[in-house]
């Protein structure tokens, strides 16, 4: 294997020193999950965003094995002839025994190698894979199940790949990292054949958890009473739920994304995670320090531009005090909380009138379901705000026409002559065009499934009808964001940083990327809950979360009437915030990005690796257990200028009196001057590996 690459760990700008420096001479790290190069859900983001770290600290012997899709292929991936020797050989020797083996560079940051593994063009060995797989496993996949056959190759072909790589003469030390069931079965095969090979299996949802909370089922309460192999069986998942429990059982270092679901696979896989590794994005820093204030304002302007054209013909609030807040994710309308986000709503509408605030909140619910395009009423919306735009435009042109010529001869205009009948023509017919008989639409979509559909129907019930009297209004755009929608131009980053709060009241949630990091990382103050990894992750690590914009609902200990009352009270706090409150709310969030940087949580999968190379190489390699590496420790302390006791705290109302505003201004200063000096979390930390010899 080429390149030997030693990297040390004290370069990595935002870590704290290390003092070890790694060798990965002769070490060759494999990656292996379903959403390599094909976006299906969180995982893609995991690997996505990792894959510059890890391929800082791996260089080239850094590989991500993924299936080939001819349509992600063409946009994401240059495919070149393999770089590596052993490699080569083994992909030349398999594609002539019948195989599609393509060899390539993903085209993201730190463009890491991909060796992508065409499924179906080996589906000829699947009813023979499939037995072999009965007999050395006691595993049987049905015919039926699609998303099963295409996991049984991909998991014959990636340990028929790994197997040829340990043939080479001077096999390296290779470390072989699976996620989630899908490519689970290459790892069971791996250790079946007794492959010289460090496995590290990362599950980043359990199967059958994510079947259990959909339904109607006390999950969390009962964790421990459930037969499993019953539960699996009622789903028709049995043969999924063994591939999953299996891998889990079989790998040298099993680890997933928080604690919560590290419970939930203690009790539902039978085994304890070893290792947590967290989620982690890259962090864009701004040179300016409001730079990212700046682009909130820009969407936000965006996004009020769509609202213009959605309500035309009711804009009877004032959209200077309109907040913007939104659900996003996999339609899961319980798991992911939009159940009780809407009934917070309604009850925060019936505050809000009853106090006469003049805010009016927007709720957006970004969830994709099947529909049949955008419907007539949302696009006539738009286009009669262009109309508006275009009248406004023409009139202005003949005003600064008639204008230039009165001070072309030297006179000030008539200001009574300046508009003329025809401009007054005009403009009536466009204000005659934003008449409308109905209502505001709610979906911005022809559902397929209109009347069964979880969120409409839950509107329907609870009435948020966008009418005029409604202080709460609700937008549902069942797809996600594109910047190319003729709707609302913009991509998801941008419409999150428009946004004011992002709201995931989620009851099932391994760690939740919308909710916290997406959120976080943009300055962007969340909602999550206790059951969410996100949400514990945060709750351990900053001493007063809401300070910093990160609310947590709590959804253990609580009923969910009771989680409706308290989400309608972390609404109702936060419409009550003035601007400059919000402002500085929006500063303390992004505070805390080092936090979810993979810079800093790159150090758990680090870690992994390390374990894994001791557990399968015991001779070469040393792991010190009780080192375990952990997040445990470090807290953000409160921010400096929030008042230590809630008898100082300062009045939450936007109308403050002078002196409470100036109280604030200098609160505001002191805020900047705490900016500068940001909390370190680049505390003194020890990798809890020990070599016997440089890795
Ligand atoms: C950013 C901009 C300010 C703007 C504010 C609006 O901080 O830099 O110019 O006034 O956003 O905040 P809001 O919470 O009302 O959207
Ligand atoms: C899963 O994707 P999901 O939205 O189905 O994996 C994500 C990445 O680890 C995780 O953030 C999310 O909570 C899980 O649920």
């Amino acid at each position: 294997m080429p390149l030997a690459r030693s990297l040390s760990v004290t370069s990595l700008s935002g870590l704290e020193e290390w003092d070890e420096e790694f060798d990965l001479e002769d070490a060759v790290l494999f990656e292996i999950a379903w959403e390599v190069a094909n976006k299906v859900g969180g995982i893609y983001t995991v690997i996505q965003t990792k894959a510059r770290l890890t391929a800082e600290e791996w260089g080239e012997n850094y590989f991500l094995v993924g299936p080939y899709v001819e349509s992600n292929v063409r946009t994401q991936v240059e495919l070149i002839e393999p770089t590596n020797p052993v490699l080569k050989r083994t992909i030349d020797q398999m594609n002539a025994s019948g195989c599609k083996i393509y060899f390539g560079r993903w085209l993201i940051e730190g463009s890491p190698y991909v060796v992508l593994i065409d499924v179906g063009f080996t589906a000829w060995s699947l009813d023979r894979w499939k037995r072999e797989l009965w007999e050395h496993c006691g595993i049987g996949v049905p015919w039926f199940d699609r998303e099963a056959n295409d996991a049984v190759l991909f998991g014959f072909l990636t340990a028929w790949l790994l197997g040829e790589v340990t043939q080479s003469e001077e096999s390296p030390h290779i470390v072989a990292h699976f996620h989630e069931w899908l490519a689970g079965l290459g790892l069971v095969l791996c250790r079946q054949r007794q492959l010289p090979i460090a496995t590290i299996f990362t599950t980043h949802a359990t199967l059958l958890g994510r079947y259990l909370c959909a339904g109607s089922v006390d999950f969390y309460n009962n964790l421990a009473q459930f037969n499993v192999d019953k539960e699996a069986g009622d789903r028709q998942i049995y043969h999924r739920y063994c591939l999953e429990r299996a891998a889990a059982h079989c790998t040298h270092v099993f680890t997933t994304v928080s604690q919560i679901t590290a419970i939930e696979a203690e009790h539902l896989l039978k085994r304890k995670p070893d290792i947590i590794t967290p989620n982690g994005l890259n962090v864009k820093k701004f040179s300016a320090m409001h730079e990212f204030q700046n682009l909130h304002a820009q969407s936000k302007s965006r996004i009020q531009e769509f609202v213009r054209g959605h309500f035309y013909g009711h804009l009877d609030f004032n959209l200077d005090k309109c907040l913007f807040l939104f659900i996003a994710g996999r339609y899961e309308f319980s798991n992911k909380g939009a159940d009780v986000f809407l009934e917070a709503l309604a009850r925060l509408n019936y505050l809000l009138r009853v106090n006469h605030s003049d805010v009016t909140v927007i709720a957006f619910f970004i969830m994709p379901a099947r529909t049949n395009n955008f419907n007539v009423e949302t696009l006539k919306g738009q286009a009669v705000r262009k109309q508006l735009w275009d009248t406004a435009q023409t009139v202005k042109e003949r005003f600064g026409k008639k204008l230039y010529e009165s001070l072309l001869v030297g006179q000030l205009p008539d200001v009574s002559k300046m508009l003329d009948k025809e401009d007054f023509t005009i403009m009536k017919r466009a204000i005659f065009a934003t008449q409308r008989q109905s209502q505001p639409p709610v979906c911005t979509h022809n559902m397929l499934e209109d009347s069964s559909d979880p969120i409409l129907s839950c509107v329907r019930r609870i009435g948020l009808f966008n009418s005029s009297s409604d202080r709460v209004k609700i937008i549902f755009h069942p797809e996600f964001l594109s910047s190319t929608s003729p709707l609302l131009p913009m991509d998801y980053e941008e419409f999150v940083r428009g946004c004011h709060l992002g709201v995931f009241p989620s009851y099932y949630e391994p760690w939740g990327y919308t909710p916290g990091t997406e959120c976080t990382v943009m300055g962007i103050p969340s909602i999550s809950t206790n059951l969410s990894g996100f949400g514990c992750f945060m709750e351990e690590h900053i001493a007063d979360p809401s300070a910093y914009g990160i609310y947590i609902l709590d959804r253990r200990y609580k009923g969910v009437d009771e989680s409706c009352n308290q989400l309608t009270s972390f609404l109702f706090q936060f419409c009550k915030q003035s601007r400059r409150q919000r402002i500085i709310q929006r500063n303390r969030t992004e505070r805390l990005s080092d936090l979810l940087d993979w810079r800093y949580l790159g150090r758990f999968y680090i870690a992994a690796r390390h374990m894994a190379l001791a557990k399968a190489f015991p001779d070469t390699f040393i792991y010190e257990p009780e080192e375990t590496a952990s997040t445990a420790g470090f807290r953000y302390p409160r921010p400096a200028s929030v008042p230590p006791s809630p008898a100082l705290s300062r009045h939450s109302s936007p109308h403050h009196s002078e002196a409470e505003d100036n109280e604030e201004d200098e609160r505001y200063d002191e805020e900047l001057e705490a900016e500068k000096d940001r909390v370190n979390i680049r505390q003194p930390y020890t990798m809890p590996v020990k070599n016997k010899v440089d890795l």
